[in-house]
């Protein structure tokens, strides 16, 4: 038994509750270390005064999978009192030993002193997300490039739609009324979320160099347009997320003008990091910026005017437009306190809203219960192209990555993760996929199949192409000669099974299968009491007949892509579709 890979700590991913109730425990160990992980889990109050011992039970920890280096076990437990002290019974081929907070006995301590501690589960500490969004199907729009509804409010130089690649600098006209005139063709894409990419008054096409936080920018419309854009969303069953970009603010947002005017006198000269006056406002800048860019100087989050304003900001859209969302730009270089004070703000006036932030690392520091919701998925997103897109990674690579990422997180957190394929930061799936729309399926396949909230890419469903930034911000093309409508249809079913199976939306006991042929077909599984959900990708065209394993040999599935009941003999042809969806409820066993 490999010892110094044994690692736990009673915080994070690896203690948390998951309901008033309840709390899940997750352990690491060397891959193929242990053969039997047992929670040893007990009330701390509970001594055995005959056997001067510490009085616990113990529970299976269920196998969660393994990465190239780790196995990941869990289990979910219910402590009578709310109270806690737990350790752990490790079982290789060779030994048996404990692992406590004290480190590892040979027999089972009797001071309940050596034990983990969760002390106690008190239910305002509970991280509970937002309920409705693990069954949202979002859609990305960058409003400049939609839809043009209304010509009277185009800004000055704008070109005829579709008329020209897209650059960082020319504008198409892209509006409120233009998403309005096309939410039917959302509803029947069969969306529930849109994401917003900013709308408020900003200098350029992307908006995130915002002038007024509070206002509308004029090309899109004005406040009520949007507030009947908002209303006929909820109508539909659609949830509105917008973009908060409280790193930085734009270059003529008026206090950094007052600043760059007035250098030191400035009232506003806190509410930036300025190194040294005069301003100087070409690179090198002399303040922080967002990158290296001096058109987007960084608030001073820290400074108590700039949080009141930003969080008057926060407050105004939700309770005058009643968002469901905000989505955090740069989430990860603004402070903590900043943003533990936003969610108290934000889910004190509506506490289901959403907050998701932008980072695009490993992101436990804000996902305590404390900050974020959850953030954009974008690790998940990189395995998904490297591995089918990229084809930079083989199958077993592509299954170790997976499995750390879904190991990542609080299983609370992973059910409202953000997952995508691509944004408008990245080039197109189909662009990355070499303009391989069967890859393209494949890995829509994966990301409406995992837990989390699944979100596409405006255009994305009709193959749409575009290279990285400016290339992915092409007008939306609405000429349906041009849009791939089998692609339309293939994004259509997946939303809908999506949003009849459980299964397909949470972890539950998430498991890649070994296959005997590994390096062609991927083959993972979730199950919960009602039954279990088989997915089986072949990535790779591969022709032989497919080996089920024992388990799943001459059982009724069924088909979910076929929508018709099979029974499944020893092998399975993967061929059809180039995957196979099933599910098995458990009276059919
Ligand atoms: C412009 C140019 C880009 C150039 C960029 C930086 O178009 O080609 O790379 O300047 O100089 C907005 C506009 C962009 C514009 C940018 C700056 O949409 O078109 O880019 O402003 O003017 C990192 C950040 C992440 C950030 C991306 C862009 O971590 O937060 O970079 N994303 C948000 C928004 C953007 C927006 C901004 C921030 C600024 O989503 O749309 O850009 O408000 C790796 C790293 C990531 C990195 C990522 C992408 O994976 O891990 O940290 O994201 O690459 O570069």
């Amino acid at each position: 038994m490999l010892k110094e890979a044994v690692y736990h700590r009673p915080k994070n991913e690896y203690a948390y509750a998951i309901n008033e109730r309840e709390i899940q425990i997750r352990l690491k160990t060397k891959k193929s270390d242990m053969i039997k992980v047992t929670l040893l889990y007990g009330d701390p109050y509970d001594y055995d005064s005959k056997r001067k011992s510490w009085i616990f039970e113990r529970e299976h920890m269920v196998f969660n999978g393994s990465d190239q280096l780790f196995d990941y076990w869990l289990v979910t437990i219910t402590p009578k009192n709310r109270r806690l002290r737990y350790g752990f019974q490790l079982e290789s081929e060779t030994e048996i030993l404990y692992f406590t907070e004290k480190g590892f006995f040979l027999k089972t301590p009797t001071d309940v002193g050596s034990y983990f501690c969760f002390p106690f589960l008190n239910a305002v500490d509970v991280f509970t997300p937002p309920n409705w969004v693990n069954n949202t199907v979002w859609y990305q729009i960058f409003p400049e490039r939609f839809a043009n509804g209304d010509d009277s409010i185009d800004p000055k130089g704008t070109l005829a739609w579709g008329s020209a690649p897209p650059t960082p600098s020319n504008f198409f006209g892209g509006d409120f009324q233009g998403i309005i005139n096309h939410l039917d063709y959302l509803v029947e894409l069969g969306i529930t979320g849109l994401y917003f990419t900013p709308i408020f008054k900003a200098y350029s096409n992307h908006k995130y160099d915002t002038i007024d936080y509070m206002e509308i920018d004029p090309q899109f419309g004005d406040k009520a347009t949007f507030k009947k854009l908002i209303e006929m969303c909820h109508e539909r069953g659609i949830k509105v997320m917008l973009d908060a970009v409280f790193n930085h603010s734009g270059f003529y947002f008026p206090p950094f003008q007052d600043v760059i005017e007035k250098n030191e006198k400035s009232a506003y000269k806190d509410w930036f990091h300025i190194h040294n006056f005069p301003v100087s406002t070409i690179e090198p800048a002399s303040y922080d910026t967002f990158s290296y860019v001096p058109s987007m100087p960084k608030l001073n989050t820290e400074n108590r005017d700039v949080k009141t304003y930003l969080l008057n900001v926060a407050k105004y859209w939700i309770e005058e437009f009643d968002i469901d969302g905000w989505r955090l730009d740069v989430a990860n270089e603004v402070d903590h306190h900043f943003w533990r004070e936003f969610r108290s703000v934000v889910k004190k006036i509506k506490p289901d809203v959403y907050i998701l932030g932008e980072i695009w690392h490993d992101s436990m520091p804000w996902l305590n219960g404390d900050q974020f919701d959850a953030v954009m998925n974008y690790p998940l997103t990189n395995a998904i192209t490297a591995y089918f897109a990229k084809n930079e990674i083989t199958t077993t690579e592509f299954i170790h990555s997976v499995t750390s990422i879904v190991n990542l997180y609080p299983e609370t957190v992973n059910e409202v993760q953000f997952n995508l394929l691509g944004s408008h930061d990245t080039p197109r799936i189909l662009t990355l996929s070499q303009n391989n729309k069967a890859k393209v399926k494949l890995q829509m396949l994966v990301q409406f199949t995992m837990a989390g909230t699944p979100c596409i890419y405006y255009g994305d469903e009709i193959s749409m192409t575009g290279e990285q930034d400016p290339g992915c911000r092409e007008c939306m093309i609405w000429d349906e000669s041009k849009q791939d409508s089998n692609m339309f249809s293939f994004t259509t079913k997946l939303i809908a099974l999506r949003k009849q199976h459980n299964l397909l939306r949470t972890n539950e006991n998430f498991l890649f299968l070994e296959t005997p042929d590994d390096e062609n077909v991927i083959f993972y599984r979730k199950k919960d009491r009602n039954g279990e959900i088989i997915v089986l990708i072949n990535h790779n065209n591969f022709e032989k007949e497919f080996l089920l394993p024992e388990e799943y040999r001459n059982r009724v599935a069924l088909n979910l892509w076929k929508n018709q009941k099979e029974t499944l003999s020893t092998t399975l042809n993967l061929n059809e579709f180039g995957f196979f969806l099933a599910q098995f409820s458990n009276e059919t066993k």
